[in-house]
């Protein structure tokens, strides 16, 4: 069973069937699409009928020809992945699913973008079978479709052995001029270019308009030079509506295995509509009841009932059920065979597949003592390397930054063109196209994938870990030089609003370890932590190792914040919380207030998230409401911390950008000193309005 020949074999029966002309059938196949689209986002009164009505027959051969599929087990590993990049023309996906028999029904159809249907305004991969990934901002699935292609070839080179018939999965998308305009998709084409990933075909949506008009106005690039340039095998399909020239295209960009593939597929928006076809009318909004029917009178449809589907045309599209069921019984029957004398890899292939650790995945982990001072990227990445060496699919690198976040892991080689089992990703100065790739390496299943660089340059990463966020998707970020405290490099590297900006983002669980130990301990939550991503936020500079003799132990990050230590006896005055580099003075502070007279609890808070998930009764233990003197210190924006300390409480934070010089001058020039937290404890203290009730 090999699939390329199945491929071509299916591609060259239709070619034949077609020449360059449709069928009937074809036509009907296809105007089920345009109509559905159409239907829904009038019924909606919202969408985007355009995108669907002309790439309706791209939609059609690859879902009936091409992607093996089977709808009725969307997540089968062997499955060839899509990807709808235009997110916004979700009424083509919905369609196609339903058409081809996914568990999506006409019904849902019917409550296109309606509060609770499994038919979003844009395809969300949570709520909709089939839907691979959840798109809509513009370039996103162009960066995950690169991420799966290269998930799929390092299992490959893993896996295969002598089955690779197992493994050859490709993935195919569909882009919009919005994608190929974004600069994401840039990255994620040079570094897909650069790796020859050949496992990926992308058929490039070119109906010369976008919202504002026609792409005259602010896009006249030759695509496909662009691409060539970055080392593309390109084709032009000069009509969509040419099945012929599809299926010739389709089937050359399969054969092409040592570059990905782009097919320029010249297209009409709003294919069909008497006056918005070709027009920026049928982009984003219903056509009008009349134009709905003058469209369907122009395509020979019926034009009552609404959501019409011929019989003839459905069961066409339901054979993928059929061929599904046989792809993945042929599939699984090879899988057996493969077991049977694999049995090792079958089990961790397994394994993986699972989302589980193996056992003693955590037997290496290194601890510290008080003489080991060390910045928390190093600690951290001692921590992975001792992961690394028990936990195969652990899969990731750097943005060009591997020589301060040392992430790469030792002796893991290089994933490279035909080096498809180089463990460590080379992800070249492209932060935005790296975030987009980690989620589609985490979509694609099997890995947990990672990557690095400056804490300042999540900000050209947000949109995709907001993404991996929503899709809840296993990805760990490891982000270093987290502070002012990286010292000479200056204001525009010095991270300020940053951690409470990644604290906004829902389901991110961000952790800012404060000392070696509880990097660890922080790697620790990373391997482990499900439904959602893990932001490791670590220093550049050295930071003392905690004395745990007399305090609580560093398994207490898993909380997210725990009671450090404590006066003995006493109940507390004043709290001190602090996360990171900036646990250190509030342990100094401690020692100085006490001498005072002072009884002062320390807190450490590495992660808010991680402690806003405990229950109340544990919240309160670590912070009594009724001490309401509470002093934060975090070299950062002091926003995020007032959930914590309260209206009567104070934060030692940046209020400014910060400024270049040796770290220690730095930090001291803002006041992050153990005097200056004493001289702010000290007033909080002495106020009488923020008494102890
Ligand atoms: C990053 C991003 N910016 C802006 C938008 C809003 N938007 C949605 S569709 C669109 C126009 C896209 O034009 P094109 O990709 O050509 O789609 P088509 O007109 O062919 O449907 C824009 C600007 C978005 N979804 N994502």
């Amino acid at each position: 069973m090999r699939r390329a020949a199945l491929n071509l074999k299916d591609g060259a029966a239709v070619a034949s069937a077609l020449q360059s002309k449709h069928t009937d059938l074809d036509k009907l196949c296809i105007n089920s699409i345009r109509v559905l689209a159409m239907d829904a986002v009038q019924k909606a009164n919202s969408g985007h009928p355009g995108m669907p009505m002309g790439m309706a027959p791209v939609g059609y051969l690859l879902f009936t020809r091409f992607i093996r599929h089977n709808p009725r087990n969307p997540k089968w590993y062997g499955r060839d992945r899509f990807v709808l990049s235009a997110g916004h023309g979700s009424m083509l996906l919905y369609s196609l699913l339903y058409l081809t028999g996914y568990d999506l029904t006409l019904d849902d159809i019917k409550h296109f973008r309606q509060l609770d249907s499994r038919t979003p305004g844009h395809p969300e991969n949570l709520l909709t079978a089939g839907v691979e990934t959840t798109t809509g901002p513009l370039g996103q699935g162009f960066g995950n479709g690169v991420g799966m292609a290269i998930a799929a070839k390092h299992m490959a080179a893993r896996f295969e052995h002598d089955h690779p018939e197992l493994f050859d999965h490709r993935i195919f998308a569909i882009a919009s001029d919005g994608d190929l305009m974004e600069g994401i998709s840039s990255e994620a084409a040079s570094i897909a270019g650069h790796l020859g990933l050949g496992n990926l075909v992308y058929l490039y949506d070119d109906n010369h308009v976008t919202i504002d008009g026609h792409t005259e106005i602010a896009f006249t690039e030759d695509v496909n030079k662009r691409f060539d340039a970055y080392g593309w095998h390109t084709q032009v399909v000069e009509d969509a509506n040419d099945l012929g020239a599809l299926v010739r295209a389709i089937e050359n960009g399969i054969a092409e295995q040592g570059r990905p593939s782009l097919i320029r597929v010249r297209s009409h928006i709003g294919y069909g509509s008497p006056h918005f076809q070709d027009s920026p009318e049928a982009h984003g909004k219903a056509l009008g009841v009349e134009e709905v029917k003058l469209t369907k009178q122009n395509l020979g449809w019926p034009t009552e009932p609404e959501f019409y589907v011929p019989d003839e045309a459905l069961s066409e599209y339901r054979k993928c059920v059929e061929r599904g069921a046989k792809l993945e019984a042929e599939w699984n029957r090879a899988f057996a065979g493969y077991a049977a004398k694999h049995q090792q890899a079958a089990a961790e292939f397994n394994t993986m597949l699972k989302g589980e650790l193996p056992a003693g995945w955590d037997a290496e982990l290194p601890s510290f003592t008080p003489k080991d001072a060390l910045a928390t990227r190093q600690s951290a990445s001692q921590a992975e390397q001792a992961i690394a060496k028990r936990v195969w699919n652990l899969f990731g690198g750097a943005a060009d930054l591997n020589e301060s976040t040392f992430t790469d892991v030792k002796d893991g080689g290089s994933f490279e063109r035909g080096k498809w089992d180089g463990r460590n990703l080379h992800f070249g100065i492209r932060e935005h196209g790296m975030c987009a790739i980690l989620n589609g390496i985490a979509l694609h299943g099997g890995f947990i994938p990672y990557g690095s660089s400056f804490m300042i340059f999540t900000d050209y990463c947000r949109p995709s870990i907001r993404l991996a966020a929503l899709m809840e998707l296993h990805v760990v970020y490891i982000f270093t030089h987290d502070s002012i405290g990286l010292g000479e490099d200056g204001p525009t590297h010095q991270p300020i609003e940053q951690l409470t900006a990644l604290r906004a983002i829902p389901n991110l669980t961000l952790i800012r370890p404060g000392d070696a130990n509880e990097a660890v301990e922080a790697w620790r939550v990373a391997m482990t932590h499900r439904g959602g991503p893990v932001m490791l936020a670590l220093t550049r500079q050295r930071i003392p190792t905690l004395d745990r003799s007399a305090t609580a132990p560093a398994s207490g990050l898993r909380r997210g914040g725990y009671v450090l230590s404590q006066t003995a006896g006493r109940a507390p005055d004043l709290i001190l919380l602090a996360s990171g580099s900036e646990l250190q003075l509030a342990v100094g502070a401690k020692e100085e207030l006490e001498k005072r007279g002072h009884a002062i609890r320390v807190v450490s808070m590495p992660s808010f998230e991680l402690f806003a998930a405990q229950d109340a009764a544990y919240r309160d233990a670590v912070l009594p409401p009724a001490v309401r003197r509470r002093l934060a210190i975090e070299a950062a924006a002091p926003l995020s911390w007032y959930r914590w300390v309260g209206l009567d409480g104070d934060v030692v934070g940046m209020t400014t950008y910060g400024a270049s010089g040796p770290s220690q001058d730095v930090l001291r020039h803002f006041g992050f000193t153990i005097d200056n937290v004493v001289a702010h404890a000290l007033k909080l203290l002495s106020s009488e309005k923020d008494r102890k009730v």
